[in-house]
């Protein structure tokens, strides 16, 4: 049975996947980890947390040995708006953070998956189903971080046999946590708002198309490719995964249907404005399905109904 190190549990996505592998491993087989000192009341309590500062080498290596790691999910980075705005601060947690991760599988023995993002291709990449092989030239720190982090993790597995994973993931839906200072995050605030308010003041303007997925699909992409048969992978560092393209007057028109009264504006942040157009409009995540059978489930009517029926219960609305 795998031992799991989750790095950044306390994120959007380590929060439930956090869960959703100690449902697979059981409890005490996946350690959460992050840089908060404590798990909030009542979150992640079903089993071990550490907390490891990515930066510090040390910390992760003293819990990979603590536990009997032989897995680490390395989550914890700077996403694209936060590391606009701190570039250095990207660096030293995405690039800093990874090569320690790295470093300690190396000479511990571990698998290590960690993702990528849509934003490892930048303007010059082709825009529409952008191939799974082709030119990345990110115009953010974060795109940066992500596609230095893809060339490292493939590096790492060449050089020294580690077995390197991970998938470029669109913006992710959730309602369980927020997002945290990226470009996508309208598509999860503008539920809020419309079950709040009824009304939403987009930051992206209308007609960006950028891919995104509901969490469910993130959480099993994650799953299903770490237990994936290694002789069939012919790409490791990231697979292209996918589930919907839709731009802000998408989301509303769908809201729209389940709350008539919905209002959307725009109010558009010029810098996640250029960061979100200097992304793919849709991917091509078709080496993902050949290669280990990636297959979402949600689309955006149906993640949509889900969301509102989930946040309706989370608000008390
Ligand atoms: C961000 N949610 O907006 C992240 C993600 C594809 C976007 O990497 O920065």
């Amino acid at each position: 049975m795998k031992k799991i190190l989750i790095t950044g549990a306390l994120g959007q996505i380590g929060t439930e996947l956090t869960l959703h592998l100690r449902n697979i491993y059981g409890d005490e087989n996946v350690v959460a980890s992050d840089i908060k000192p404590s798990v909030p009341e009542g979150e992640l309590e079903n089993g071990p947390y550490e907390v490891i500062d990515v930066v510090e080498a040390d910390q992760i290596a003293a819990a990979v040995k603590k536990h009997k790691i032989d897995q680490i999910v390395h989550l914890a980075a700077i996403l694209s708006a936060v590391g606009e705005a701190k570039p250095n601060l990207a660096w030293n947690v995405n690039m800093g953070g990874l090569f320690n991760v790295l470093e300690v599988a190396r000479e511990l023995g571990c698998a290590v998956f960690t993702p990528s993002s849509i934003a490892a291709f930048g303007p010059s990449t082709p825009k529409d189903k952008t191939p799974q092989d082709t030119l990345q030239r990110p115009t953010t720190m974060y795109g940066v971080t992500k596609v230095a982090g893809e060339i490292l993790c493939d590096y790492y597995y060449l050089k020294y046999g580690v077995d390197t994973r991970g998938v470029r993931f669109p913006g992710l839906i959730s309602y369980v946590a927020l997002p945290g200072g990226g470009t996508t995050d309208y598509a999860v605030d503008i539920f809020y708002e419309a079950l709040k308010h009824k009304r939403y003041a987009s930051f992206i303007a209308e007609g960006t198309y950028m891919d995104m997925m509901y969490m469910p699909d993130a959480l099993n992409a994650i799953s299903t490719l770490m237990e994936a048969n290694p002789d069939k992978l012919v790409h490791r560092n990231a697979f292209n995964v996918t589930a919907m393209s839709f731009a802000p007057e998408d989301i509303a028109a769908e809201i729209k249907k389940h709350i008539p009264e919905f209002e959307m504006t725009y109010d558009v942040d010029p810098v996640r404005q250029a960061i979100a157009e200097s992304w793919p409009n849709s991917l091509d995540d078709s080496a993902a399905r050949e290669e280990w059978g990636w297959n979402p489930q949600y689309d955006l009517a149906s993640m949509t109904a889900d969301m509102l029926e989930k946040l309706r219960v989370k608000l008390g609305l």
